[in-house]
C-alpha cells in the first residue's frame, strides 16, 4: 500500500536495514494484543478508575469514583474482546483504515479499549491531551482532517460535548463525536453523538467480520503503516503531528520493557496522562501490555492518590515528571502520606531536567531505584540503566535505548563539538521519525537532508557515553514537563487589540523548573490593560490552561541583539530577576 499522503516514508534501504537487524519484527498493536490474549487470557491487564478523565480528585478515595461505580479490572482476554467489539462498532459507523480520529480521554479504561479498537481497524488515533481546548482540538482536526472525535464526560468547568459540537459545526470532515459516557448532544449539534457503550454492544466482534475472504487484507493494518499521530511539544504556532508506525513503535515497547525490567509480574502505574508518549510507551502502559504485565491508571498524580494505588495494587514501576517526583519525595519524607511503598522497585523521572540534588533523595526516601528518562515524541529515548552506579543515575539523563541510535552534538555552525562540550543534539535511528505529518516546510528545518532530526536540546556526552541535558536551543518553555511553544502563546497575545508585540520566555521556578513570562509592548495611545486582563484574554481564546502565561510584564520596548532581533536571552535574564517578585 502506498504511504499515507503527508507522511515522509522510511527510505526502503533503511527499512530493510531495521528489519535485517531485528528492530522491526512485523508486529502490529492489534496482533500484539491478540497474541497476549491468546497466550494468557486470564491474566490481569488493566486496572482503571471507573470515573471520568484525569482531574484534581484529591478528595476522591481510591477504589471509588465520582459516580460511585467500581474500578475496571480487565484481563487480557477481556481487553481484547472489548477492543474487538468497539472495532466492529467503529467499522459499522463507517470509520475506515487510515481515517484519523482525535482521542481526548484521560486515565480511564475507555482510553485503552478505544485506541486498541482504532489500531485494530487501522484508523489512526490523534492523541490529544486532557487540558487541550478549542484552539488545539480545532487545529488537530483540521491538520489531520479527522473524521471522528472521542471525548469523555464533563469535568468541572469543561464539557467536552459542547466543544465537540462547536468543532463539528466548523469542520465538515468531522462526521462523528463518540462519547465515553452520556452521549446526549447539546441543543443545536449538527449530528447526534454516539455512545461508546453502543459501539461496545456491537453484536459481532471485529475479528469474526474480517475473517471473511472479502475483507482479508483490506482491513488489518500492515506493520509498516502509521499507527497513530502523536503531538510534538513544538516551537511553532501550533503543535505538529508526529506519525509513528507499528513496526518502529513496537520496537520501542519491546526495548523499553527490557531496559525498565518489566516481567509478567510487573505492575506499571500510569500517574501522568496516558495519551503522552512517556506514560504510553516508555515503557508506559503499552510496554506493560507488551510484557504481559499489568497496567494501573491513576486518576491523578497527587501523592495520596498515586501512592495509595502503589500500595493497593503492589505497583513495581511508575514514571513521573520532576515536579511530581518532588511532591512525592516531600510527602513521604514529611510523613504527610503514609502508604506501603515496599513493592516499588523503579521510579522513573523524565520529561524535564531532574536536578541531581533531588535525584539523590529518591533511593533513601522511597527505597527504590531511580531511572532518568530523556525522551521525545519524535523518537529517541534515553534511559539510565537500572544497574548503573548511583552517580551515573543521579547526574545523567541516560543513554539511547537502541545500539543503532546515532547521536551528534554540534556547535552553532553544525560542526561537531569536542567530546564533553555542550552542543545541539541531532539524532537518527530505527525509531526516530523521518518527518512531521503534512509539514514540508517545517521538516526542511527540523531535519537535515540525510535524515538527522534536530532535537532542539543542548546536551553534552560524558566520557562513558551518557547524556547530560544542558539546556535548549528551541523557542519553547518546559513547564514541569509540559511543553509550550513560545510562538503559539505570542500569537494569542498579539490577537489582543492593545498589544503591539509579545515575547514569551521561561523564568526559573523552584518547583516546576520553568514557568512562562510574557513580555508585552502595548500600542501607542491605548488604554493599558492590566496583566491579569491579558492573561484572562489568552485563556478566553480557548487553549490548554498550562499555556496561559504565569506572568505578564508590560515593557516599553524589547532588548535587541546586534542584528536587531528580539533578544530572548536578555528577556530570560530579566524574567529571572523578576521571578522573585509577586506576579
Ligand atoms: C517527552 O516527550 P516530549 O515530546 O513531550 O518532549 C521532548 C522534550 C525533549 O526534546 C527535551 O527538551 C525535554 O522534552 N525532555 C527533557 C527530559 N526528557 C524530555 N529535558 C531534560 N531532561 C529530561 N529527562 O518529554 C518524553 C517522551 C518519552 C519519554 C520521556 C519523555
Amino acid at each position: 500500500m502506498s504511504p499515507l499522503p503527508g507522511v515522509v516514508p522510511w527510505p526502503p534501504e533503511l527499512a530493510e536495514r531495521w528489519r535485517a537487524l531485528g528492530y522491526w519484527r512485523g508486529e502490529t498493536f492489534g496482533s500484539m494484543l491478540r497474541e497476549r490474549a491468546a497466550e494468557h487470557p486470564e491474566r490481569p491487564a488493566l486496572v482503571a478508575p471507573a470515573g471520568g478523565p484525569i482531574q484534581d480528585t484529591g478528595t476522591t478515595p481510591v477504589g471509588s469514583s465520582a459516580t460511585g461505580a467500581a474500578d475496571a479490572r480487565w484481563t487480557y482476554g477481556e481487553l481484547d474482546e472489548r477492543a474487538d467489539r468497539i472495532a466492529a462498532g467503529l467499522r459499522a459507523l463507517g470509520i475506515r483504515r487510515r481515517d484519523r480520529v482525535v482521542v481526548q480521554l484521560g486515565n480511564e479504561s475507555a482510553f485503552v479499549e478505544t485506541v486498541f479498537a482504532l489500531f485494530r481497524i487501522g484508523a489512526l488515533p490523534v492523541f490529544a491531551l486532557p487540558p487541550h481546548r478549542r484552539t488545539e482540538i480545532a487545529s488537530f482536526v483540521a491538520q489531520a482532517e479527522a473524521v471522528a472525535y472521542v471525548v469523555g464526560g464533563p469535568v468541572p468547568g469543561f464539557d467536552p460535548r459542547e466543544l465537540a459540537a462547536e468543532i463539528q459545526a466548523e469542520h465538515p470532515t468531522l462526521r462523528h463525536v463518540i462519547v465515553a459516557g452520556d452521549a446526549t448532544a447539546p441543543a443545536g449539534a449538527r449530528h447526534p453523538f454516539v455512545a461508546l457503550d453502543d459501539l461496545r454492544a456491537h453484536p459481532r466482534p471485529y475479528s469474526a467480520i474480517v475473517d471473511t475472504p472479502h475483507d482479508r487484507g483490506g482491513w488489518a493494518p500492515t506493520p509498516d503503516e502509521v499507527a497513530f499521530l502523536q503531538l510534538s511539544g513544538g516551537s511553532t504556532g501550533v503543535p505538529k503531528l508526529i506519525p509513528r508506525t507499528h513496526d518502529e513503535y513496537l520496537y520501542t515497547l519491546r526495548r523499553s520493557a527490557e531496559l525498565c525490567g518489566l516481567t509478567p509480574a510487573s505492575v506499571y502505574l500510569a500517574a501522568l496522562p496516558v495519551a503522552h508518549n512517556y506514560p504510553l510507551s516508555s515503557p508506559g502502559i503499552m510496554g506493560a501490555f507488551y510484557a504481559g504485565a499489568r497496567a494501573v491508571l491513576a486518576p491523578s498524580p497527587d501523592a495520596d492518590t498515586a501512592l495509595g494505588l502503589v500500595a493497593r495494587e503492589r505497583v513495581t514501576i511508575t514514571g513521573v515528571v520532576p515536579p511530581v517526583a518532588l511532591v512525592w519525595l516531600d510527602a513521604v519524607a514529611g510523613g504527610t502520606v503514609e502508604h506501603d511503598l515496599s513493592s516499588l522497585e523503579v521510579l522513573q523521572v523524565g520529561g524535564a531536567k531532574f536536578s541531581a540534588e533531588a535525584a539523590r533523595r529518591v533511593r533513601p526516601t522511597l527505597g527504590c531505584t531511580l531511572q532518568q528518562v530523556f525522551g521525545m515524541a519524535e523518537g529517541l529515548v534515553n534511559y539510565t540503566r537500572l544497574d548503573a552506579d548511583e552517580e551515573t543515575i543521579v547526574t545523567t539523563q541516560g543513554r539511547p535505548m537502541a545500539a543503532h541510535d546515532e547521536l551528534r552534538v554540534l556547535d552553532e555552525d553544525d560542526a561537531p563539538v569536542a567530546l564533553g562540550e555542550s552542543g545541539a543534539l541531532l539524532t537518527r535511528g530505527p525509531y526516530t521519525i523521518q518527518g512531521y505529518y503534512r509539514a514540508e516546510e517545517h521538516n526542511a528545518r527540523a531535519f537535515t537532508p540525510d535524515g538527522w532530526y534536530r532535537t532542539g536540546d543542548l546536551v553534552r556526552l560524558t566520557p562513558r557515553g551518557d547524556l547530560v541535558v544542558e539546556g535548549r536551543d528551541k523557542d519553547q518553555i518546559n513547564r514541569g514537563g509540559e511543553k509550550i511553544a513560545a510562538e503559539e502563546v505570542e500569537n494569542h497575545l498579539l490577537a489582543h487589540p492593545a498589544v503591539h508585540d509579545a515575547a514569551v520566555v521561561a523564568m526559573p521556578d523552584p518547583y516546576l523548573g520553568e514557568r512562562t513570562c510574557a513580555f508585552v509592548v502595548l500600542r501607542d495611545g491605548v488604554d493599558p490593560p492590566r496583566p491579569v486582563e491579558l492573561r484572562r484574554f489568552v485563556r478566553g481564546r480557548g487553549l490548554a490552561d498550562f499555556k496561559v502565561p504565569d506572568r505578564v510584564e508590560l515593557v516599553d520596548a524589547f532588548p535587541r541583539t546586534n542584528v536587531g532581533k528580539v533578544s530572548k536571552k536578555d528577556l530570560r535574564l530579566l524574567a529571572a530577576s523578576r521571578a522573585q517578585a509577586p506576579a
